[in-house]
């Protein structure tokens, strides 16, 4: 078996008040992370985004695999065309598809069919997970794929609250179309859509309360 070089780990340790500092400033920080579903127009460079994706790209993966494709679509045209693709399917979601009570699961936050800030929101970013990789022509089969792709997921979530921008974690369902618009391989299946840029200036947010401590976490 092929055996990859080791290397040393380079680390510096940090002294335990500043850690407990860091650790507060994190959860103070990531707390105030929404989902935003009002976008501005306003542009995000593109060398924003290629630092966004690659950050994503550095999660761990099953056998380092890193069975993940990321797509940054810019382009009006093609935004358009996903906007109307998605709210095809969210429009047979919300008129049948989906339960009564996922429904009203979700009526507080106000959301339906229509989906404006697939055009409005300067990029969308399409995640693609590979369950397999073609190596010459075959299959290579990939481990943890759901694990790994949503790791990357939380990853470019994080990421992107840390640089001042707003995304939503978008599922239109089925998702199939996202492959076929973006024209991408057999065996990249899109996995989640996120919208990238700043909020629109009257951007509103339910008024969601968060899960306190003793409901999520159990020492032992
Ligand atoms: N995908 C649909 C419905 C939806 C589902 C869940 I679970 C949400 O937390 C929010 C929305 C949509 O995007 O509207």
């Amino acid at each position: 078996m092929k055996q990859k070089p080791f290397i040393p780990y380079s680390y510096q340790e940090v002294d335990p008040d500043a850690m407990l500092q860091r650790a507060k400033n994190e959860f103070l920080h990531i707390n105030t992370r929404r989902s935003i579903r009002d976008f501005s127009s306003k542009p995000v460079p593109k060398q924003i985004i290629h630092h966004l994706v690659m950050s994503a790209s550095s999660a761990p993966s099953g056998a380092h695999k890193q069975p993940w494709t990321f797509c940054a679509v810019q382009d009006p045209k093609l935004k358009a065309q996903i906007r109307r693709a998605a709210e095809e399917e969210e429009y047979k979601n919300y008129h049948g598809r989906m339960s009564d009570t996922w429904l009203e699961d979700l009526a507080y936050l106000g959301t339906d069919w229509q989906k404006d800030f697939l055009e409005i929101a300067p990029w969308l970013i399409i995640i693609f997970k590979k369950p397999y990789d073609m190596i010459e022509g075959n299959k290579k089969k990939n481990y943890y794929v759901n694990e790994s792709v949503g790791i990357a997921a939380g990853f470019l979530i994080q990421a992107i609250h840390r640089v001042g921008l707003v995304t939503l974690t978008h599922t239109p369902s089925p998702m199939n179309f996202l492959q076929k618009i973006l024209k991408r391989p057999e065996n990249e299946k899109a996995f989640l859509l996120l919208p990238v840029g700043y909020p629109a200036e009257n951007a509103l947010v339910p008024n969601l309360i968060r899960k306190p401590e003793p409901e999520v976490l159990f020492y032992y």
